[in-house]
């Protein structure tokens, strides 16, 4: 069976899902989107995803041609058709079709496109042995000209970043802001442990709100840990006891050496694993 992907509200086969070479998402990455997981059926916080993406478009004026309601059935019913329990969901708003000049006012139909797929999961070896990560020189976009709480379709910056961690053999990079200050990775967030305390960049720093940080944080309070959001410098990083990413797609993976320099002692650390115990276990239940 064909995979089948809801644009605009109507389902098309894989191979007949198109839009037009004028929707000035592909002209200008003008557009937002989400990317979700569903956990036995269930869809992991899909309420926070919608706000984000509402939140996402209304910083664009882009106005989402459904209601948050409709957007919630439609998912499930693209999991559904494609009889997809356990999976990870794209849901993307283009601009719609225009002119070839930037002026989004001359675009009449926005697009939305919900595709539904198997996930794609990082080798199991990752979690229990950690990632190894570097800094790159391309950082992240300054919050007065592009906001990283968009997530918008132009990824660029964080692709520039990507294609510089892998080529230092990374598949995840550390991106710091225009203060200088540690931002965020490609495509995940990034807490430190120290003494205990588990600390992450505040909004400010210029990130993504992550849904998996967010939930991480949830998680980490009710089990009765403190959870700082401050400003975060390399230095912290290198001298931290643990470190871990979050993320849709890798959810808690720990990072034992950045920059070549090994973090505490080289190992996940213990508040990491106990925290990816925790993950799992909300979403697995
Ligand atoms: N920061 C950035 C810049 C991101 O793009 C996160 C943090 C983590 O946010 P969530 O809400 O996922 O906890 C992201 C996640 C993917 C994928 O396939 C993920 C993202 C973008 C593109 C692809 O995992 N964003």
């Amino acid at each position: 069976m064909s995979t089948k992907i809801f644009i605009s509200g109507r389902f098309y086969d894989k191979e007949d899902a198109k839009i037009s070479v004028f929707d000035h998402g592909l002209l200008y990455g003008d557009g937002v989107f989400e990317g979700i997981r569903s956990y036995g059926g269930k869809v992991f916080r899909l309420p926070e995803h919608l706000d984000r993406l509402w939140y996402s478009a209304k910083a664009i004026l882009l106005e989402i041609p459904m209601t948050k309601d409709d957007m919630g059935k439609a998912i499930y019913e693209a999991l559904a058709v494609n009889k997809i329990t356990d999976g990870y969901i794209r849901v993307v708003v283009t601009r719609g079709a225009g002119t070839l000049g930037l002026d989004p006012n001359r675009c009449s139909n926005p697009q939305v496109i919900i595709i539904a797929d198997r996930i794609q999961l990082y080798p199991q070896e990752l979690y229990e042995k950690g990632l190894e990560i570097v800094t790159v020189s391309v950082l992240r976009n300054h919050p007065a000209a592009l906001s990283p709480r968009i997530k918008s379709l132009n990824y660029l910056n964080n692709i520039l970043a990507k294609i510089e961690g892998l080529k230092a053999g990374c598949i995840e990079a550390l991106m710091l802001n225009h203060k200088g200050e540690v931002a965020e990775c490609t495509g995940d967030n990034i807490f430190l442990v120290r003494g205990g305390r588990i600390i992450t960049p505040p909004l400010d720093a210029g990130i993504l709100e992550g849904i998996t940080r967010d939930a991480v944080i949830d998680i980490a309070r009710a089990s009765g840990r403190e959870v700082q959001e401050i400003a975060i410098t390399k230095h912290d990083v290198y001298v931290a006891d643990e470190c871990f990413l979050t993320g849709t797609a890798a959810e808690v993976v720990p990072v034992v050496k950045v920059d070549s320099r090994p973090i505490g002692d080289g190992a996940p650390g213990p508040i990491t694993c106990e925290l990816m115990k925790r993950f799992h276990e909300a979403t697995r239940q």
